[in-house]
């Protein structure tokens, strides 16, 4: 094997680089014998479960990329997200900063909060951004749903810092989205458990079967990658019959409300149309239509109970569900879009692109090549056409 050299023998990281793979010794207890590792400068090659062993460091990066993100400049933002996903897919922690030499995705800027953290236990940088008005601020802004950055700076430029100041402030208009925001932010900004993410399947179920009982629901997003905890839950419902899901959602959402279980819903019909693609232009939202909603999910129904505060009484919790309707030709590529992560998706389409010359979207898969869309009817259609190893949903958490 041709990256057993001496110096991995002594210990000495090593690496070989071939078209896109970097093989690296991992420090390994052990023998120094041991197979070495293979890091992709691609997520969609790198399988990532949930065990993080780099937490310490991924936590500091999370930060900064959110402090670029709330700055709006893309690149850092992504470089620091990019880098958080090349260490969450290390089987063990980083010692040393010799260690993360030969990694794909590290820059300058990383490499000295790596060293900082190493050296101090935490990185000053960081620090600083988490005691920082402007970050704290907007931190706090976009916690409400339906305010995203663009709207933390508005209110933040006018000199508003807390939420007391934004609603006794009444020259400001609060959209549907945000009233309910508001009404429900203790809730919503309570991470939802698995218990009652399945708690909630059951009751997507049940609407979804009562008004077309030969639909189908699947649960889609992070609890579909065997996370415990989410900020919602995600499911794709569907019709075996081409064109039925098109009055799917707006009966579901009528049945929720008869239940009397719909707390705040913005539907958004489809816009897909075939003969619109490939989209050339990467947009961060599929035109399938589509329901965000707040829906009641009573104690009972939970095994175990709810998730919530220490002398909550109510017996009730609002929770955020994401309801998607593709027709079912375009079920497998709305199920491997929506199942994430964000990081998994962005390489994946990125190594359609540039490795395959493919495009691919939460539609459909496109040869630039072939001139022709690549059908598929399962998520491993779509591994095999991109030429990938298929990656099971719990390995996709990059
Ligand atoms: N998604 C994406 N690009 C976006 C938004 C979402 O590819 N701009 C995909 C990836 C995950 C999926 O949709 C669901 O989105 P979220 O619910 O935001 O993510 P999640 O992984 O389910 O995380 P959480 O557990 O916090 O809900
Ligand atoms: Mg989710």
């Amino acid at each position: 094997i041709s990256w057993f050299t001496d110096s991995m023998r002594e210990g000495r990281p090593v690496a070989v680089e071939t078209k896109h793979l970097i093989q690296i010794p991992l420090p390994t207890e052990g023998s120094p014998l041991t197979p070495v590792a293979t890091v992709s400068r691609y997520a969609c090659q790198r399988r990532t479960t949930l065990e993080n062993h780099n937490k310490k460091f991924t936590d500091a990066f999370e930060v900064l990329a959110e402090s670029y993100e709330f700055n709006n400049m893309e690149r850092p933002c992504l470089a620091f997200r990019r880098a958080t996903s090349v260490l969450k897919s290390l089987p063990c922690a980083v010692r040393c900063l010799g260690a993360t030499q030969d990694l794909p995705c590290l820059g300058q800027h990383t490499k000295k909060v790596i060293e900082e953290v190493l050296q101090c236990g935490r990185s000053f940088e960081v620090e600083e951004l988490l005691s920082d008005e402007r970050y704290q601020t907007f931190k706090l802004f976009t916690s409400v749903f339906g305010v995203g950055p663009k709207t933390a700076e508005k209110w933040f430029c006018r000199g508003l810092r807390s939420f007391s100041d934004i609603l006794t402030d009444h020259s400001i208009h609060l959209n549907r989205m945000q009233q309910s925001g508001f009404l429900h932010h203790g809730d919503i900004s309570r991470a939802v458990s698995a218990a009652e993410a399945r708690s909630l399947r059951s009751v997507i179920d049940g609407a979804v079967h009562c008004v077309t009982p030969a639909a189908t629901v699947a649960l889609t997003g992070g609890f579909h990658r065997g996370k415990e905890f989410g900020h919602d839950v995600d499911f794709i419902v569907t019709t075996p019959e081409l064109g039925e899901e098109e009055s799917l959602l707006p009966n579901v959402i009528d049945e929720l409300k008869k239940q009397g279980i719909l707390l705040y819903c913005n539907y958004q019909a489809s816009t897909f149309d075939m003969r619109k693609l490939p989209n050339h232009h990467f947009e961060a939202m599929d035109n399938f239509a589509k329901c965000f909603l707040i829906l009641r999910l009573e104690s009972s129904q939970v095994e175990g109970g709810l998730h919530c505060a220490e002398g909550d009484i109510r017996g009730w919790r609002a929770v955020r569900v994401d309801l998607v309707s593709p027709p079912v030709d375009r079920y497998a590529f709305a199920l491997l879009g929506w199942t994430g992560s964000r990081q998994f998706e962005r390489d994946l389409r990125r190594f359609a692109q540039v490795e395959r010359g493919m495009i691919l979207d939460n539609h459909a898969l496109y040869d630039k090549k072939k001139k022709e869309f690549l059908a598929a009817s399962t998520e491993k259609d779509i591994f095999a056409h991109l030429g990938l190893e298929y990656m099971e949903p719990w390995q996709r958490n990059a």
